[in-house]
């Protein structure tokens, strides 16, 4: 089956036997993270947004979402954080009944980890590692409530950066990470620089990184690929924060 073939036959039959959706979105990039397609095709569907990574984002960023975006539940589900406000909320759209809650979403927002957190157990496999998850498959929540995990999945036209910033594509698979690793600091510059205690212009910034941390190339130059690399490494295993 064709990538993008693969994609819309995984979410359509996620949707089809689902009552509630969740759409896991990283709290880092929500507007990147969200797919309207999918968003559309769950029109008639009871549908909650899941800001995962919360323990990565401050308070002001989490309150303009809530503004934002209808039926949204903030969730670390690292830290355990607003994962009884989730539960709750999906047993409010259950009213009583048997019901099917499929978890959407990109690879590596944490939707494994949402289900393990709301679950109580460990029982979703989750990995740092994009793509984990393989199949599809039913976890009790609670009587009557059951979550479906699903593989992450992405549109094959989708490349670009937005994949690399939410580790939907493993740093380590990132073509051009110095050319990723620039534009992720004209959106996260600040973050960047306070985590790694440098300061400088975009292309400065990598530079700075790299003799701070002795990743140099002959002739004592700057090595700017595995430089920009650790960054992107870092960055999408959430210790940029
Ligand atoms: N900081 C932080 N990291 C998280 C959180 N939730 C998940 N993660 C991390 O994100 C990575 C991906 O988590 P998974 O639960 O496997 O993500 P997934 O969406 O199921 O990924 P696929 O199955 O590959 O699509 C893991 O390294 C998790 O530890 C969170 O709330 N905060
Ligand atoms: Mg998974």
């Amino acid at each position: 089956m064709k990538y993008k073939n693969k994609f819309w036959h995984v979410v359509n039959s996620v949707i089809e036997k689902s009552d509630i959706i969740l759409e896991v979105l990283d709290a880092r990039f929500v507007e990147l993270s969200r797919n309207r397609e999918i968003e559309d095709k769950c029109e008639d569907k009871k549908f909650i947004f899941v800001l995962n990574k919360c323990d990565l984002v401050t308070k002001s960023e989490m309150e303009g979402w809530k503004r934002k975006l209808k039926n949204v539940v903030f969730v670390s589900a690292t830290k355990r954080f607003g994962t009884s406000l989730l539960k709750r909320k999906i047993k409010e759209l259950a009213e009583g009944k048997n019901v099917t809650v499929g978890v959407l979403g990109y690879p590596n927002t944490g939707k494994s980890s949402v289900i393990n957190a709301i679950c109580g157990k460990k029982k979703a496999n989750t990995s740092a590692n994009s793509g984990h998850t393989k199949g599809k498959q039913l976890l009790r929540m609670d009587k009557g409530i059951f979550l479906l995990d699903t593989p992450g999945v992405f549109p094959y036209k989708e490349k670009g950066d937005k994949i690399a910033f939410i580790g939907a594509i493993d740093f380590s698979k990132v073509k051009d990470p110095d050319l990723v690793v620039l534009r992720l600091l004209e959106v996260q510059g600040d973050r960047i620089r306070k985590h790694y205690g440098v300061s400088g212009e975009e292309e400065e910034v990598i530079e700075n990184i790299a003799k701070k941390f002795n990743k140099l190339i002959k002739g004592g130059l700057p090595d700017i690929i595995s430089t920009s690399k650790m960054i992107l490494k870092d960055w999408q295993r959430g210790k940029i924060i």
